[in-house]
């Protein structure tokens, strides 16, 4: 062979080997998450990360950007959804208002305790939740723990459902949580994540409501000292990705995929309760004043029209409702 011919074959058989090597390597997905450093959720993103291009061998990737970086959580699940990103890290709150199945979950009350919330979600229920999201556009890969949602203010402790009357609460952007402070009597104000702190600090609202861990990273326990255990919201939070996206995945990438997040959950999961028992010391330590609400049943009572609302628009779903009362 000549020594001519022998050079272009071997820039042949080079340029072979770059062409499949670039188009099996597929291209680096973009994660969203709302959190800050150091919150359960962002090291448990970011375990799925690594785990996700360890167990694929680089196949599949994703870079996290953390933060709120992207955006505000209403925006990022339409982007999700659109396919202009891949994964996110979302709350069923805000998912609520696209997937009517997933938002049974913000039905004041509706879970007993947590451990109540993993034995709907692993059951008929959580099929059917996952199934709601899949058809907007959503797939579904783990379920991450976001603790009880509590009342916290700046004015008064909480005890009774009259002490919410007149108070100005901000609360995540859906239906059922308007109508959940309009039933205590107060003025609802929906309003993004990120705008909470300056909003409770120039007494634009009295207060919000949320889980301690998020209380004490915002800051906001420095501008609403009032945190009192109502515990009227126990919703879970989804590791999801574009339903596009994972429908073209060979069956096995698929599998890897599901067991990265899988696992990423059981890490965020523990460090959750951790971190609950931190933020909590941490906030008293600030300052704060934390109650306890012995009897909820008033509290509870109130919330007959936010149930007779998502009954009334979505009848098809009381089946639902009933399945995750009755699940013991
Ligand atoms: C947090 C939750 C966020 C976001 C936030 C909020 O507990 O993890 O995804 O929903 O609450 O109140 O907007």
């Amino acid at each position: 062979m000549s020594y001519l011919k022998k050079i272009t074959l071997a820039i042949t058989a080079a340029a072979i080997v770059v062409g499949f090597s670039l188009s099996a390597q597929a291209k680096e997905w973009r994660g969203w998450n709302i959190h800050v450093e150091g919150y359960p959720n962002t090291i448990a993103m970011d375990k799925f990360a690594e785990l996700l291009k360890e167990k694929s061998g680089g196949k599949m990737s994703v870079k996290m950007y953390h933060a709120g970086t992207l955006g505000s959580q209403p925006d990022a699940i339409e982007q999700v959804r659109a396919g202009a990103l891949e994964i996110g890290n979302f709350n069923l709150g805000p998912l609520g208002p696209i997937v009517p199945e997933a938002n049974v979950v913000s039905l004041p009350f509706i879970f007993k305790d947590t451990e109540h919330m993993w034995r709907v979600l692993d059951g008929e229920a959580g099929e059917i939740i996952n199934k709601g999201m899949a058809k907007f556009g959503i797939v579904p890969l783990a379920w991450y723990d976001a603790g009880a949602r509590s009342f916290y203010n700046s004015i008064k402790p909480i005890t009774k459902p009259e002490d919410v009357t007149g108070m100005k609460v901000r609360v995540m952007n859906n239906d059922l949580y308007s109508g959940m402070i309009a039933a205590l009597g107060g003025n609802p104000s929906p309003m993004a994540f990120a705008e909470v702190y300056q909003s409770l600090k120039t007494n634009v609202v009295d207060g919000a409501e949320n889980n301690y861990p998020s209380y004490e990273s915002t800051g906001h326990f420095e501008v609403a000292k009032y945190y009192s255990n109502s515990q009227h919201l126990i919703i879970p939070e989804t590791l999801c990705i574009n339903a596009d996206v994972y429908n073209a995945l060979s069956a096995e990438d698929q599998k890897i995929l599901k067991e990265a997040a899988q696992e990423s959950a059981m890490l965020q999961r523990k460090l959750w309760k951790e971190r609950e028992i931190a933020s909590k010391k941490k906030v008293e330590a600030g300052g704060s004043t934390v109650n306890e609400i012995a009897d909820k049943s008033g509290f509870q009572a109130a919330m007959k029209p936010v149930y007779d609302k998502y009954l009334a628009d979505n009848p098809n779903l009381k089946s639902l409702v009933e399945m995750i009362q009755n699940t013991p």
